[in-house]
């Protein structure tokens, strides 16, 4: 397996499965955090402010003016009508509507050039509900292009919510797994041949299994559609890569009121669909308490047709027993000290990884405790692999998440630090490299697990108990 998505707790994002807590604004409750990984050693980039380039004489930005002189109304300077906002008077308070006018009407006429495709959404391997609701989106939009389109993710939906999104909501995103990802079998060959093209969508490829395969086949990138730090790699015909917004969801919600697509509240599709939106929203800014203006303003908007009561049926799943069972031990093996609980779950099942950003979720809720960090060794039996995955939770305004992890893991010999983080959050995956497998033994296997346990507490001990 790999390393996910940037996006959760290693930069700043959040939501359900993705070990992407690393770069995105994200949402601690569930599993993104490694994807930080991947992106904090990429740097940052991105949109810059859209209009600032045109500055006009007085010093007023063009598209402030615009806003002073109501867009349209005033009399005053005539302005250019084209500056005031076309089809998105909902959207004319945002300082950056040209860019999302601008951005809605490229996607437009790439989509227009692309009529009758069949195309790809490549997710992170361990897509959250941002990504499985843009994704959602980003097919119906397509469709009314005569566009088709399959979403497939690489790894597994781990987290409840995640599972009861993509089954409560008829949610069409598949699963697809190829024998360690590396070679492109015939059939897998056939398979994505069949395709004029691949989106990524809350993601950048760095974070999906699938980008290689894609790769393989030789399928166009068509279009990149993320909120992580701009990793540059691909070259799509469209990009619309906004560091500085909280969800992909935000983004495709300004897409669909700039006229992408226009919701209609009998469309059962429809209403599942803004559910989903409204679900990614909230799973990426952290039930909207790290939303900025505009996600409250798309939220707003997802208001006049979402379905509640779905919404919140997917956020009433309840966990699984074995998910439950790795909370109970990391309650059990904590360790308290300097105000840190710190706790190793053993092993665990790879469909199980979210359970410790669960438990690390639960652990930091403690009295006296402002951070937790719970890990363990995930097993993925289909390929043999083990990794030890770990979550961070604080409540301390003053640790960094990302610093910490960088701090207390370092970087592999690539340079490539083993884990990040975002506000409040962040996660760790350190490869296990010739020590990794499954052996019968039971001594040999609980013997690994407590030299990696305590090779693990050491790290974190020097942080923890500074000199
Ligand atoms: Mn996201």
């Amino acid at each position: 397996m790999k390393l996910d998505s940037p996006q959760s707790e290693l930069s700043a994002e959040p939501p359900p499965d993705s070990p992407a807590e690393l770069l995105q604004p994200e949402l601690l409750q569930q599993d993104e955090d490694l994807s930080a990984t991947t992106s904090t050693t990429l740097g940052t980039t991105t949109l810059g402010t859209p209009f600032s380039a045109t500055t006009s004489s007085n010093g007023l930005t063009i598209a402030s003016a615009a806003l002073l002189n109501g867009g349209s109304s005033g009399q005053a300077p005539e302005e250019d009508p084209a500056l005031a906002p076309r089809s998105i008077p909902g959207l004319a308070i945002l300082p950056n509507w040209r860019l999302i006018e601008q951005k809605t009407d490229a996607l437009r006429q790439t989509l227009e050039k692309h009529q009758g495709d069949r195309q790809l959404i490549l997710l992170q391997d361990f897509p959250d509900p941002d990504a499985l609701s843009c994704a959602w989106a980003y097919k119906l939009i397509a469709a009314q292009f005569d566009i088709h389109c399959d979403i497939l993710y690489g790894g597994t939906l781990s987290h409840q919510e995640n599972i009861a999104l993509v089954k409560l909501m008829g949610l069409p995103a598949q699963r697809y797994t190829t024998q360690s990802g590396k070679d492109l079998s015939t059939s897998a060959k056939e398979k994505f041949a069949s395709y004029q093209g691949c989106v990524f969508i809350d993601n950048q490829g760095t974070t999906t299994q699938l980008l290689a395969l894609a790769q393989q086949a030789n399928l166009p990138t068509i279009a990149v559609i993320d909120h992580h730090s701009s990793q540059g790699d691909l070259k799509p015909e469209f990009a619309d890569i906004r560091a500085q917004t909280r969800a992909t969801a935000t983004i495709f919600t300004q897409y669909l009121q700039a006229g992408l697509l226009k919701l209609d509240n009998s469309n059962n599709e429809h209403v599942k669909c803004a559910t989903a939106l409204m679900h990614g929203l909230r799973s990426d800014t952290n039930r909207l308490m790290q939303a900025q203006e505009e996600d409250f303003l798309a939220a707003g908007y997802l208001s006049r047709f979402y379905d509640a009561q779905l919404l919140n049926a997917v956020l009433q799943a309840s966990r699984s027993k074995r998910v439950m069972d790795v909370i109970e031990r990391s309650l059990r093996n904590r360790v308290l000290q300097n105000n840190f609980s710190i706790a190793g779950v053993g092993y665990l099942r790879y469909d199980d990884r979210d359970a410790i950003p669960q438990a690390a979720d639960f652990l930091v809720t403690e009295e006296n405790v402002h951070t937790a960090v719970v890990y363990g060794i995930v097993r993925d039996e289909d390929e043999d692999l083990e990794i030890v995955i770990g979550s961070l939770r604080t409540n301390k305004l003053t640790l960094d998440p990302d610093e910490f992890i960088k701090e207390a893991f370092g970087q592999d010999p690539h340079g490539r630090f083993f884990g990040g983080g975002r506000s409040m959050a962040g996660g760790f995956e350190i490869p296990m490299g010739f020590l990794s497998g499954f052996n019968e033994n039971p001594d040999y296997t609980r013997i690994k697990w407590e030299v990696f346990d305590m090779q693990v507490k050491q790290k974190l001990s020097r942080l923890v108990n500074p000199q």
